[in-house]
């Protein structure tokens, strides 16, 4: 049964399966089960502005100079998001986000992860250009009560915003909505941007509370769509208050954290100059611009101009990504982060560079691939039996199956295509990747990115294919996959043996 037909079948009378309906009864709050019916929903009031907090820094462990060591241990914890209400979570270290990693291009890094969750867990480190073996994919778990120590050294020439998250078999969407993911950034050894700028991470998870305070497991509404929380927050807190100095521009680490939000993101009246994507710089900034987009996963390297004294808000635009069943959130106008512009002045920065640095034009690919993205909503007898299946090529995800088999350094076209009626955000594990272009799958128009940039995330809008240019520097199994969480973990995955 494909999509639209499950709908009509589905949503008119709610008739789930018995098996679909213990999956998403317990643990629902009224307020929750009324949204998938789709009417009234009153979420948890959750408190505004306080003082915006950057996110604390992992402390650096290594003695040696180019080497970073520290150590992450995973574990509950609880959290108090609406005062007087306890809410169990998952942290890093105690915090949640985790704590910024930040890091050079060229070092060693060494972090001693410890699983005390109650479950398997993994880190793996999105973005950063790790061996197959240190990457914390699914195929490589780490128990409950146990530790795995990864090590990696960063290639010279690779700087970027990333991040770190869990990656374990079917558990990712529920470990990183309770609260594991963090920051990873990695800085080119002689920055272009000067150092005045600052660099303050803003790093966006998307909570849902029940009216007990504790966190409400998926429904069948979040697995076909991606879990939609009712709080967007900003370093663990929603709607924070920044202020800073008339003539302020400051640098933000856009991190897209979430399960399944697409942000399109507005800072009213103040505009943004783009400097980078996922994988570093782009070659030039970019100025002027009103609004950005961040597809889950995804991260933007901004610089905001606070002109003039004022109030200003980032928040959410609307952005039209399909959606199926009731329950669709109202997305827009969520209120991210407000920054008071007091009427002092800053000392003058000296302008961004010109030239940030070259991307390479990969040129013509020697293999070309085509990948296309299912969803399949069949009843009990559906694929694997689950009712219901993410799939690419038809297939869900089976960690003892290769896909693909590419080889080290061989440049090559992914055609990733989405005939389905909602937008998945495609990711690749080990490399960045360009976006050749996206081709609309109706007229077969074909539409160039707007200019070079190095990702590991792109949208693949619906209806619509997007080539991707892609080649692996190291030898391994890698995994590629939906970004929605949900999606990732209902089977919407794959995985590319790299041979040396
Ligand atoms: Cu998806």
């Amino acid at each position: 049964m494909d999509r639209r037909s499950f709908l009509l079948a589905g949503a008119a009378t709610l008739a789930l399966t018995r098996a679909q309906a213990q999956m998403n009864m317990p643990g629902m709050s009224h307020g929750r089960m009324q949204g998938m019916m789709g009417g009234a929903y009153d979420a948890l009031a959750l408190p505004e502005g306080a003082v915006f907090r950057e996110v604390s820094k992992l402390a650096n462990q290594a003695t040696k100079p180019g080497a970073f060591a520290a150590s992450l241990t995973a574990a509950n914890a609880r959290a108090e998001f609406v005062p007087g209400l306890s809410t169990p979570i998952l942290a890093y270290n105690g915090q949640s986000p985790g704590p910024l990693i930040e890091v050079n291009e060229g070092d060693q890094v060494a972090i001693q992860f410890v699983n005390n969750i109650g479950e398997i867990s993994t880190i793996h480190w999105h973005g950063v250009p790790v061996p197959a073996d240190q990457d914390g994919a699914a195929m490589a778990p780490v128990a409950d009560g146990t530790e795995r120590a990864y090590s990696f050294t960063l290639p010279v020439g690779f700087a970027g915003t990333c991040w770190y998250h869990p990656h374990p078999h079917m558990k990712t969407a529920e470990q990183v909505y309770r609260g594991l993911a963090g920051a990873f950034i990695v800085k080119p050894k002689q920055d272009p941007v000067p150092a005045g700028y600052g660099d303050t991470v803003l790093q966006i998870t998307d909570l849902r509370l029940a009216a007990d305070g504790s966190m409400p497991p998926d429904t069948m509404i979040d697995h076909m769509n991606g879990r939609i929380g009712d709080h967007l927050l900003v370093n663990g807190l929603k709607n924070p208050v920044l202020t800073v100095a008339a003539g302020t521009r400051r640098r933000f680490r856009l991190l897209n954290a979430t399960n399944a939000r697409f942000l399109r993101l507005s800072f009213g009246a103040a505009p943004f100059t783009l400097l980078g994507t996922d994988g570093g710089y782009l070659e030039a900034p970019v100025p002027g611009q009103n609004e950005v987009f961040l597809p889950p996963a995804s991260r933007l390297d901004v610089v905001v101009d606070f002109a003039e004294p004022g109030s200003f808000v980032l928040q959410t635009l609307a952005y039209e990504h399909g959606w199926m069943g009731p329950g669709r959130p109202d997305d827009t106008s969520q209120k991210l982060l407000s920054v008071k512009v007091a009427t002092t002045r800053s000392a003058p920065l000296p302008p961004l560079p010109a030239r940030l640095r070259d991307i390479e034009n990969p040129g013509e690919p020697v293999v070309t691939r085509r990948l296309v993205l299912g969803e399949n909503m069949g009843g009990m007898g559906g694929m694997g039996g689950m009712g219901m299946a993410m799939t690419i090529n038809n297939r869900r995800f089976d960690m003892n199956r290769v896909d693909l088999t590419s080889k080290v350094g061989q440049l090559e076209m992914w055609e990733v295509s989405n005939p389905t009626d909602m937008d998945h955000p495609f990711h690749i594990h080990g490399n960045s990747f360009q976006l050749r272009e996206l081709v609309d799958l109706k007229t077969g128009a074909v539409t160039p990115p707007p200019r070079r940039a190095l990702l590991d995330v792109v949208n693949v809008p619906r209806g619509h294919a997007a080539r991707l240019m892609v080649r692996q520097m190291l030898p391994g199994l890698r995994m590629y996959h939906c970004h929605i969480l949900e999606h990732e973990d209902l089977g919407m995955m794959g995985l590319v043996n790299v041979q040396a």
